[in-house]
């Protein structure tokens, strides 16, 4: 390694999707793509290494979405982890082991994990009371109760959020609360659950975060600090639920680890699945490095909850590093399962068959690693066309197609090299090292940017030693000029190897180039005079604009077909008379003067001439007419016969109707064509 000796293996693991979903590119840039580049990099260098996945098949949602399609939560979890496994290695994402939590091998890790600390008493026991559905027999979870949310009104926020106005809540804020399984109301009873005391590893987690690794990222180190700042609370780590990790303790009928206990001994599980009586040392050994990709929502979960897991146990180690990625956007919009905004991996594969190059490389080149980032898909075409297919693609088809043309397809002698090969050369050595550097510490892009850093000085070089010309008055020099650019075509080979598995396996073959480790690389000798190239064949092609078009389209549909769905009339009110209809006053006025009212940006006061005199009214449209000017002179409906009111100081006689639009925009309410001032409307 450049950097660090001091391990001897290395365990990477990668966050465990839930199998509720198909995984999408904000999965993928956050966690499986810079996972993968840093494996196989790994492997590249003769490190001993296993790469760590699987599906995370508890929790929550995964019985509630099983409750709303009528089927089990095994029927979900077993859709959606063959779709994931498949989708994963179609993409080249090599794991050692893909596996899954529902499996036996892991409910037996998981359970013995809790029981021993169990039985070393590290877990405090807490009763307290819960809802509890009294017709369906079961504690609910918090996602379960369903009831009026105490901020904003809305009757369905759920027991942990309020999804209309944001909120988080306890299942005890919420007004009239439902039981989402029976309807029913549920009751408070008591109930027992074990907690882990975080409170008391508060000290040594400070020590080994905020001291020991103060080279984490910045937004993982920070998080951490925020948490550990705001002082750690005990956690429960059990759930009353059926589904997930049986508590394998007495008295704990009907209830499972929590999720976030039980998931991350998945790694553990999968190593012992992997590598059977040899796995400890891949989780016991100092020399061992422990790191976990992770987005970064998962963080507290990785840096400080899985940790004093693994503390309490007292025989692991801990991760060296967690490199956790902020969020990807996709056109702008935060990427939504629920609302089908997402570029989903399977649809892609299917969407652009044999490019998966293609996404790996927009994807690391894109990657959120210090802040989030947007995916768009004229950006996909364009990393594509201009950088993979001009660049990369461009450079090593000219060389090849060249030595067929002028060597018969032989890489033809060094000959004398000149100046420019010396120097060539001496750039050529330091890629290998400067590549690995970046990916050691976790600078993907950076990486991935010097990767193409060198295509670029291949095409540069081919330039500058035109063969095309040469080959008439000077041949030996054209010869020289395609064995060196033929020599970077190798090295690249062997340096796109962890961002670009295929079309390195596509090179070597069009190369004749022998499997060839990192150390390899930097060398100006990697192909041998004489030996024999393949026909080239294009590493890339140009992604055309109908292919994007096709994209964007489907996007245009979801939103439409999301906003569609979304939005719903305001229930119809009761009915009236006509005699109390005619008791509201509604007159057409003329707008004759605006002025805006001092400390209260979304109030406009209006000066109407409502055919007997000038009244005021204040409305609350201001912030849907930046431009109130363009409102003078025209015909407005108002309310004539309220009570006037003052709003922010100012005596409003009247009141302006519009209409409310979906997006909460106003629109004023004015006539089909000019009326006289002052008539009524009814
Ligand atoms: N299942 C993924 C998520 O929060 C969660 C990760 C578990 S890793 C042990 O989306
Ligand atoms: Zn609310």
């Amino acid at each position: 390694m450049y950097t660090e000796s001091q391990y001897k293996r290395y365990t990477v693991t990668t966050a465990l999707p839930y199998a509720n979903g198909p995984v999408h590119i904000g999965h993928l840039a956050g966690v499986y793509v810079p996972a993968d580049i840093y494996v196989r990099y790994l492997r590249a260098m003769g490190q001993e290494v296993i790469f760590i996945g699987g599906s995370d098949e508890h929790g929550v949602p995964i019985t509630i979405k099983a409750r709303k399609e009528g089927c089990t939560p095994q029927d979900i979890v077993d859709r959606y982890h063959s779709i994931i496994k498949e989708s994963f290695a179609e993409l080249g994402i090599s794991f050692d082991i893909y596996s899954r939590t529902s499996c036996k091998e892991h409910h037996e890790t998981a359970a013995a994990y809790f029981k021993k600390l169990y039985e070393a008493g590290k877990f405090i026991e807490k009763t307290s009371l819960q809802y509890y559905d009294e017709e369906a027999h079961q504690f609910l979870a918090d996602r379960y109760i369903t009831g009026t949310c105490p901020h904003c009104g809305n009757e369905n926020a759920y027991g942990d959020q309020c999804e209309a106005c944001g909120t988080s809540l306890n299942p005890t804020d919420l007004i009239n609360p439902k039981s989402a399984l029976s309807g029913s109301q549920p009751v408070m009873r008591e109930t027992k659950h074990w907690f882990l005391p975080l409170d008391k590893d508060e000290p040594w987690l400070r020590q080994w975060i905020l001291e020991g690794h103060k080279d984490w990222k910045t937004n993982v180190y920070g998080q951490c600090k925020s948490w550990i700042d705001a002082g750690l609370q005990p956690r429960a780590v059990t759930r009353d639920l059926d589904w997930g990790v049986k508590v394998p303790v007495e008295g704990a009928d009907g209830k499972v680890l929590y999720v976030w206990f039980d998931a991350p001994i998945g790694y553990i599980s999968f190593t012992r699945q992997l590598k059977g009586d040899d796995w400890e040392k891949w989780w016991k050994d100092q020399e061992t490095k422990l790191v976990h990709f992770i987005g970064k929502d998962n963080i507290v979960f990785h840096c400080i909850i899985f940790p004093s897991m693994l503390h309490a146990d007292g025989s692991y180690i801990l991760p060296a590093n967690v490199p956790a990625n902020e969020f990807l956007n996709l056109e702008g919009d935060k990427i939504s399962t629920s609302r089908n905004w997402a570029v989903w991996l399977h649809e892609y594969l299917k969407d652009f068959p044999g490019k998966q190059d293609v996404l790996r490389y927009v994807l690391c080149s894109n990657a959120p690693e210090t802040k989030d980032n947007d995916f768009t898909w004229k950006d996909f075409q364009l990393k594509n066309n201009s950088e993979l297919v001009a660049i990369f693609g461009n450079f090593v088809h000219r060389t090849l197609v060249l030595t067929h043309k002028y060597n018969g397809g032989k890489v033809p002698a060094a000959g004398t090299a000149g100046e420019l090969e010396l120097q060539l050369v001496k750039e050529m050595e330091s890629f290998p090292e400067r590549i690995g550097r970046a990916i050691e510490t976790y600078h993907f892009r950076d990486a991935l940017a010097e990767m193409m850093n060198l295509a670029r000085l291949g095409n540069k070089y081919l330039t500058e030693t035109e063969p095309w010309k040469r080959i008439k008055e000077n041949p030996d020099e054209a010869m020289t000029a395609l064995h060196y650019s033929l020599q970077i075509c190798a090295n690249l080979a062997i340096l796109c190897r962890p961002f670009l598995p295929f079309t390195a396996d596509k090179l070597s073959r069009m190369l004749h180039l022998e499997a060839a480790d990192w150390q390899a690389a930097g060398s100006a000798r990697l192909l041998p005079e004489g030996g024999l190239l393949e026909t080239p064949e294009l590493l890339f092609e140009k992604v055309e604009d109908t292919a994007i078009d096709a994209q964007m389209q489907r996007l245009a549909d979801t939103k439409l077909a999301n906003e569609q769905q979304a939005w719903k009339p305001e229930p119809y009110k009761e009915k009236v008379s006509f005699e109390d209809f005619q008791k509201v006053d509604i007159r057409v006025g003329t707008v004759l003067e605006y002025t805006k009212v001092p400390k209260a940006d979304k109030l406009l006061q209006f000066l109407i001439d409502d055919g007997d005199k000038r009244r005021t009214i204040v409305s609350g449209i201001a912030q849907s007419y930046p431009e109130p000017e363009k409102l003078v002179g025209l015909q407005v409906c108002f309310i004539a016969n309220f009570e006037p009111r003052k709003l922010k100081g100012v005596v409003s006689e009247g009141m302006l109707l519009s209409a409310a639009d979906k997006d909460g925009r106003l629109v004023l309410l004015t006539t089909q064509s000019p009326v006289t001032a002052g008539v009524s409307v009814g």
